[in-house]
């Protein structure tokens, strides 16, 4: 009898322990993560030591970041139908829309009207979070960026505290003191914007100096070289082989320390001022999560770590951002949160445009069914690789229908069909041996490090990408087809010119 007593009474014990355990599971679900967003603008994955071994950059707090979280080798931004590359890509980062189907650009009809409402901060709002963003001003979604309800926006591209990225990141220091103060416990979601590394490349004089460049304003001489200064990239080339499509681009030939220039010690300089703004962004995100390390918040915060774009500086002879290829049609994506096992890898195939529903899919929150983002919150957790097979790309900013790249597997199609017809080119890349896109400019000398779109060994593999390539552009309502694509009974879209900006006529050449 004592012992039945002695038994019954454990089982009580034990059920009143698991009880409590219940209990105090639901209350630590009830304590929802925080989000921590940042996006740097106009960063090549290939400036990351992550993603390039060989780059002088250091950024000792990214890297704490993926030596904590994972980091993904395969994203992508979709492209953009604008010169102003920014555009598009933070309309799809806000409403994880695709490329043809935001609330500007071809396909503006496809949105409802108000769609900021269905934008990242509105989302969060609805789900009781509180939200906040700094960032650069313009080339952006604006009514989307007031659904935040604390915002700090301005453009800061300069070399000082002031005037460069401290200013981005003190307003999240700023923020964080209030909450903290207010003893605010709602989970938040901030959006940490930096203005930088995004031309004018102004960086401080410490960091310049560490990089050995100057901030270049003399068109009519070049920066001094200097053995500080990061080295050619490895598919740098003086020119590039043909007409990118896009006469009088102000990235190709008016970027302040560049110009149209492409000589060596241009582009070493420029790639040093990239770097000092590189580091002195690092630096902003080391201060901030110390603070959130100290809040005691860290490891309750996802933190996802991007870019708007990739950025070609002397890369195939390029200088800008409209451009498919891997250096500026990739960007870097890190995240560590709850969850997540520190130092892992992984594939991806994810979009930016897939950020909406994966953020909202790690905090619990129900996305947006507009959305047309896919969660890739399994390959975050390494229960699967890659999230799509496909990826399309397109830039078209310039003279129609522009470019269109596809990738599958380790095979990438891109073609140029612009300049009015003058321009119809094709590349046929294996990233697998030719990961950095060498062409025959590059004069590798082997077969395989080349671009193979005219070797008759690879013409299936050419049908078979040019196939998949149409199939994406219908999927994806592109309303463009190419030179040698069936017209699809497409009308090429009406592009409204804007208003007040009359093209100047010519200056005489003297
Ligand atoms: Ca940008
Ligand atoms: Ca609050």
């Amino acid at each position: 009898m004592s012992k039945l007593l002695h038994t019954s009474s454990m089982v009580a014990i034990l059920v009143v322990c698991s009880l409590t355990g219940v209990a105090r599971a639901a209350e630590t679900g009830q304590k929802r993560p925080n989000v921590l967003f940042i996006i740097v603008d106009d960063q090549s994955p290939f400036d990351l030591r992550l993603y390039n071994p060989d780059s002088k950059l250091d950024t000792p707090n990214i890297d704490r970041l993926a030596a904590e979280g994972i980091t993904l080798d395969a994203a992508y931004h979709m492209g953009s139908f604008s010169g102003a590359v920014c555009t598009p890509s933070r309309h799809m980062v806000m409403t994880g829309r695709t490329v043809w189907h935001l609330p500007i650009g071809p396909g503006a009809k496809t949105c409802p009207p108000n769609y900021e409402q269905y934008s990242m901060a509105a989302v969060f709002n609805d789900a009781g979070y509180d939200t906040m963003r700094t960032c650069k001003k313009g080339n952006s979604y604006a009514a989307a960026n007031s659904q935040f309800s604390v915002v700090k926006d301005a453009t800061k591209r300069g070399g000082t505290e002031e005037s460069g990225s401290a200013w981005h990141g003190k307003q999240v220091l700023e923020y964080l003191d209030q909450r903290e103060s207010s003893k605010d416990d709602d989970p938040f979601l901030i959006y940490f914007g930096f203005s930088h590394p995004h031309d004018t490349r102004d960086g401080t004089p410490e960091l310049l100096a560490k990089y050995g460049a100057v901030n270049h304003t003399d068109k009519n001489n070049l920066p001094a070289a200097n053995p500080r200064q990061p080295v050619l990239p490895v598919n740098y080339l003086g020119k590039h082989p043909f007409h990118h499509g896009h006469p009088g681009l102000r990235d190709e030939v008016s970027v302040s320390g560049v110009w149209e220039k492409r000589d060596p010690q241009t582009i070493q300089n420029e790639l040093g001022r990239e770097f000092a703004c590189n580091e002195n962004i690092d630096i902003q995100i080391g201060k901030v999560l110390k603070k959130l390390e100290r809040m005691g918040e860290l490891d309750n915060t996802y933190i996802v770590y991007t870019a708007d774009h990739g950025m070609a500086i002397g890369r195939h002879g390029l200088q800008g951002k409209q451009n498919l290829y891997q250096h500026t049609w990739r960007v870097p994506y890190i995240v560590k949160g709850p969850g997540i096992k520190a130092g892992t890898r992984s594939t991806g195939n994810i979009y930016l445009l897939d950020s909406l529903v994966t953020v909202c899919d790690l905090a619990g929150i129900k996305a947006p069914e507009s959305t047309e983002g896919i969660s890739f919150k399994s390959v975050l957790q390494e229960k699967k690789e890659t999230v799509r097979d496909v990826l399309f790309g397109v830039y078209n900013g310039g003279t129609k229908p522009g470019m269109r790249c596809v990738k599958q597997g380790d095979w990438k199609l891109i073609k140029y069909d612009v300049m009015d017809g003058r321009v119809q080119e094709t590349q046929l890349f294996n990233l697998a041996d030719n990961p950095h896109e060498f062409i025959a400019e590059h004069g590798k000398n082997d077969p395989k490090l080349t671009d193979l779109a005219e070797d008759p060994a690879y013409k299936d593999k050419l049908a078979e990408m040019e196939d998949l390539l149409l199939a994406e552009m219908r999927r994806l309502d592109d309303p463009y087809r190419l030179w040698n694509q069936p017209d699809d009974g497409l009308e090429p879209p009406v592009i409204k010119k804007r208003r007040g900006r009359k093209k100047k006529p010519k200056a005489a050449v003297k």
